[in-house]
């Protein structure tokens, strides 16, 4: 099956009882028994649902893989993820990520003695020089957040393969409609499913996708015995989004590259970071690894003022200025005061997350609106 089949058929089948189309939402906590142990296949739903075990099912087809789980969260999905390790463990990460996930890193599992590298990971072979006998996973962003950095995955999956070392990579900026990480040799690939794959900015959820039986269990031991899954109905409207990643993304994408052509040539402009400039430092890793480069486009000014920053995302209007990212209208942040505001100043300022930095999260409206809503507010 073709990807753009999988994202509608992927593990989907008519549901049993009347044939719906559609997976009903199984809104229930628990599943009658005819004698103990005696079930149709569920027995409580925080360790089986058959809303959530249709939408494992999708996710774990459109990401290749073998095994889909659904969390409460993108960050619960990763709480998930590092459970597997134990303490004196430690962590190679790259440096620049989504601010909860440097939180959670930093502030709760070092806490329990997991130890963490934050590094660069441009030039992927860097990475060697930070293994050592306790290391148990690599983490990746790819494209990362908010900067747009690209790292090369096949060339990290050699080295984590080389080494025994689990390789994890979230997925989130990129979705499997443009990159499809356990192809390119990764163990594990993470969503905050709240942004492209729910679509719609009207849930917040996590996944995590496996080809390995094993690790599988032992995620699905851990979903099970920590419970940070996600409820029915919100499995639900996942699945509906997911059925229109394909054509959502493209759209993304054109859009994407709409403004960040647009912005490349604003002379109030200073630096834009989108993975298909030609200037993008990795534009050909992202060439050879992703099918398109996305809508995530982030941007600094010349003059790298705090104050024009913040006088240009309250003068959008087609642009909301708000958290989050992936849904169908375009949202404006400022990731130094709103998503990596948890990173402190110094090592945001050595990633690039400097005070002008503005992060678009290109919809899918008119393109001539989203550009006309930046002349505007830019001037
Ligand atoms: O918000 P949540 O569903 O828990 O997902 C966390 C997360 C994980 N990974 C990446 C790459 C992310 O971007 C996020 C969440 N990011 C935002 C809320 C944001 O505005 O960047």
């Amino acid at each position: 099956m073709k990807f753009n089949t999988k994202t509608i058929h992927g593990g989907q089948k008519p549901d049993k009882a009347y044939g719906a189309v559609m997976p009903p939402v199984y809104q229930t906590s628990t599943y009658a028994q005819s004698t103990p142990g005696g079930h149709k296949g569920y027995e409580y739903s925080r360790s089986g649902n058959p809303t959530r075990h249709a939408l494992e099912a999708s996710l774990a087809s459109i990401e290749n893989g073998n095994y889909g789980l659904a969390f409460a969260s993108g960050l619960a999905a990763i709480d998930a993820i590092l459970k597997l390790l134990k303490p004196g463990d430690e962590v190679i990460s790259t440096s620049d990520l989504y601010g909860g996930t440097y939180r959670l890193f930093t502030k709760i599992f070092e806490n329990f003695g997991i130890k963490f590298h934050f590094i660069g990971m441009e030039n992927a072979t860097a990475i060697e020089a930070y293994i050592n006998s306790h290391t148990k996973l690599i983490w990746v962003e790819t494209p990362t957040n908010p900067m747009m950095n690209i790292i090369d995955i096949v060339t990290t999956a050699q080295i984590a393969k080389k080494h025994n070392i689990l390789l994890a990579v979230d997925n989130t900026f990129a979705t499997p409609y443009l990159q499809q990480p356990l192809d390119l040799g990764a163990d594990i690939v993470m969503h905050s499913v709240t942004k492209y794959l729910g679509g719609h900015s009207d849930l917040i959820m996590g996944a995590v996708v496996v080809k390995d039986k094993d690790l599988a269990e032992r995620l699905y031991f851990i979903q099970n015995a920590s419970g940070a899954i996600c409820g029915p109905h919100d499995a639900f409207l996942a699945l509906r989004g997911i059925k229109t990643l394909h054509i959502r993304m493209q759209r993304h994408c054109e859009n994407g590259k709409a403004v960040a052509e647009y912005l490349a040539r604003h002379p109030k402009i200073e630096n834009v970071y989108w993975p298909g400039l030609k200037n993008h430092p990795n534009h050909a890793i992202a060439a050879a690894q992703m099918s398109g480069f996305g809508g995530m486009v982030s941007f600094t000014t010349k003059s790298n003022s705090y104050e024009e920053a913040i006088k240009i995302l309250e003068n959008l209007k087609v642009f909301t200025l708000a958290e989050s990212l992936g849904g169908v209208e375009s949202l404006a942040g400022h990731p130094v005061s709103m998503t990596h505001a948890s990173i402190p100043k110094e090592e945001r300022e050595k990633l690039g997350i400097v005070d002008s930095l503005i992060r678009l999260s290109v919809g899918i409206e008119d393109e001539s609106d989203l550009i006309a809503d930046l002349k505007q507010a830019i001037g």
